[in-house]
């Protein structure tokens, strides 16, 4: 039986006509940070969301890739899904081996589960402490699942806000998968770049060689906005010529909780020669980085 859901009153759907970017990206480039939402009726959302999105499809997301120029893509489970990674799975199977997924999991996950998981493309789990999008977990219930996960060679994407940081940092740092963190730990942009919070960011990635950064979402931070982004720029920057070899870029489609304002996609992707200035810069980013990481067993 199929389930209709009505999407929430102030939810902006996704920009339907990018434009073309003027960035050519690199052959082999990766949109290693985007979702899909249901679609509700064949992929029903979660009962315990925070949010219920539009729907945003398998197809509409291959059509974005081939539209802006990637090559492959990396999606990431949507909140809206909790543990059920149906629709994520679904869109790795017909991908013809073009995407790998980040799930979320809970502990009690069989072996057999992971393992079909592996077969169909999933590489990290995703630990998420933002609190409008889901409860807090204790980090027992983290440590259980990373136990699980390791084996694979899987590596933990953890999405948190700039001043939650020093609560966890104990257990963050004590990980010893790869660490992905997302949108370079939602910095306070109008704070310094050289300040103590962002200071702190670029602590744990310099301490901590198996931590890396998505360079991504200026459009979640910026209070310059569209089209440049300016005040993220220097946030996005400094972590890209610091840490060439551990930093990802994607572009976030369909942009879920935005509520001013949706990014055009194409815009997005011009956005990137203004963080990585070099063609050396933009090949690790876009082809380099992503690759080793998700296509490349360890
Ligand atoms: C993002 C950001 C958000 C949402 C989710 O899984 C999600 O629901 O990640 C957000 O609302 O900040 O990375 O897509």
């Amino acid at each position: 039986m199929s389930t209709t859901f009505t999407m929430d009153a102030d939810w902006l759907s996704f920009d339907p006509n990018p434009t073309k970017p003027t960035f050519q990206l690199p052959g082999g480039s990766v949109d290693a940070h985007c979702h899909v939402f249901g679609p509700g009726r064949l992929f029903p959302f979660a009962p315990e969301r925070k949010y219920t999105p539009c729907d945003a499809s398998k197809e509409q997301l291959y059509h974005l890739r081939d539209f802006l120029g990637f090559e492959k893509n990396v999606v990431v489970q949507a909140t809206c899904h909790g543990t059920d990674n149906a629709a994520m799975l679904d869109v790795l199977d017909s991908s013809n081996n073009r995407c790998r997924g980040v799930a979320t999991i809970a502990p009690d996950v069989s072996e057999h589960e992971l393992r079909e998981m592996h077969e169909r493309g999933v590489r990290a789990v995703r630990f998420n402490y933002v609190r409008r999008l889901v409860d807090p977990k204790s980090d027992e219930y983290y440590y259980r699942i990373v136990e699980k996960i390791a084996p694979l060679g899987w590596h933990v994407v953890i999405y948190f806000e700039a001043a939650d940081l020093a609560e966890h940092w104990d257990f963050f740092t004590s990980l010893e998968t790869p660490v992905v963190v997302d949108h370079m730990g939602r910095p306070d942009v109008t704070k310094p770049v050289d300040g103590p919070d962002f200071e702190r960011f670029l602590r744990l990635m310099g301490e901590h060689e198996n931590f890396w950064s998505k360079v991504t979402c200026p459009e979640r931070m910026s209070l310059s906005g569209p089209p440049n982004y300016r005040d993220t720029i220097p946030f996005a920057r400094k972590l890209v010529e610091s840490f060439p070899d551990r930093v990802l870029w994607g572009t976030d489609w369909p942009h879920p909780n935005l509520k001013d304002a949706i990014p055009d996609d194409g815009k997005l992707v011009d956005f990137v020669p203004h963080i990585a200035k070099t063609a050396e810069l933009q090949h690790k980013l876009l082809v380099d980085n992503p690759t080793r990481l998700y296509w490349e067993e360890n």
